[in-house]
């Protein structure tokens, strides 16, 4: 039996788009920073007896496209270890019911942990990024802790995610919304390249940003992150709202939420706003301003919506198949 735990991760500079759907090679590279909140504890145990994987989400068997990119995922760890047994898989999420938050990168992240150990690979972590990302996109950068940098390489061997040293980041998650999103991510990426006519301008935005975006990591300059955060963020959302038939993730308090950390800032609190594929934003501010920021947010959302993080480990075996 393995057992693996990983973390979510929130890009301070996103991914959105592949250059090759079936190895999912991105159209650029991305920055992250994995946190300490939600994590993801899986359970890859082998039945050489059984002709079919079982997959449980949090105790519930997995059916349709869930199950069937976990069987993908499982085929993949089978052919690199030369194995045919099936595998009992039980994965479960400590988000709160409904909370909007479930994450395919910690999922997938400590899948491939915890698959890798039980078939017996020894994968380095620049391996273990490589195979998560087969599994989603941005499950490669929460085999790292903290910040990660995702290249984007050309092929399999050079798309991978490592560390990237900056300063001490951390992070509010204000729960806007907690239901499940109307389009999904890997539909709304495929959507966005093939229709938004803004598609190729985010693709060369989001180069230069994670240049830019560099430059201020080794600089240790938050509000330079902060900005170029924001800003990626609204280019990203920018694209997608170009798509026909068209995707709008941000809602109306989404919005304020911007608003509201332009009013943290002219307050002399450096906290800026960032937004995935869903109306749930997150603050992204120095580590140690994390608590004052959450505080500060009280009159916009309810402190029950508020979730304080801090950089997390990375993806890593909590118990060895024997
Ligand atoms: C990111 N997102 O960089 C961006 C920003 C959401 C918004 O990576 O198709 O679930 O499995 O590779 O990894 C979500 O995309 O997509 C995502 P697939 P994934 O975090």
């Amino acid at each position: 039996m393995s057992t693996a735990v990983a973390h979510p991760n929130i890009a301070l500079v996103k991914y959105w788009g592949k250059r090759d759907d079936a190895l999912i090679i991105p159209a650029t590279g991305s920055l992250s920073l994995t946190l300490d909140v939600f994590p993801t504890t899986t359970v890859v145990d082998l039945d050489g007896s059984a002709d079919a994987d079982e997959i449980l989400f949090d105790g519930v068997p997995a059916t349709g496209t869930a199950a069937a990119r976990i069987t993908a995922f499982l085929d993949l760890v089978r052919a690199l270890a030369g194995s045919s047994h099936r595998a009992r898989v039980d994965t479960r999420n400590s988000v709160p019911t409904g909370a909007g938050l479930a994450s395919s990168a910690s999922g997938f992240a400590a899948l491939a942990v915890a698959a890798a150990d039980a078939y017996g690979l020894a994968l380095d972590e620049r391996a273990l990024s490589r195979l998560a990302r087969r599994g989603s996109g941005s499950a490669c950068r929460s085999i790292i802790g903290g910040t990660a940098i995702w290249h984007a390489g050309t092929d399999d061997a050079t798309s991978f995610a490592e560390p990237i040293a900056g300063p001490d980041l951390g992070m509010v998650i204000a729960v806007v919304d907690a239901g499940a999103k109307a389009v999904s991510s890997r539909e709304a990426m495929r959507r966005t390249r093939e229709t938004s006519p803004y598609a190729d301008a985010w693709e060369r935005a989001a180069a230069a940003d994670l240049v830019a975006m560099q430059a201020a990591f080794a600089a240790g300059d938050v509000a330079g992150i902060g900005e170029l955060t924001e800003s990626n963020a609204l280019r990203m959302h920018a694209a997608i709202m170009g798509s026909r038939p068209p995707i709008r993730y941000l809602a109306p308090t989404s919005v304020a939420l911007f608003d509201a950390a332009a009013r943290l800032r002219a307050h002399g609190l450096e906290a800026y706003a960032t937004a995935d594929a869903g109306p749930n934003v997150v603050f992204v501010c120095a580590a140690a301003d994390v608590d004052i920021v959450r505080d500060a947010l009280t009159a916009d959302i309810a402190t029950g919506r508020l979730i304080a993080a801090h950089a997390g480990p990375g993806a890593h075996l909590v118990e060895a198949s024997a």
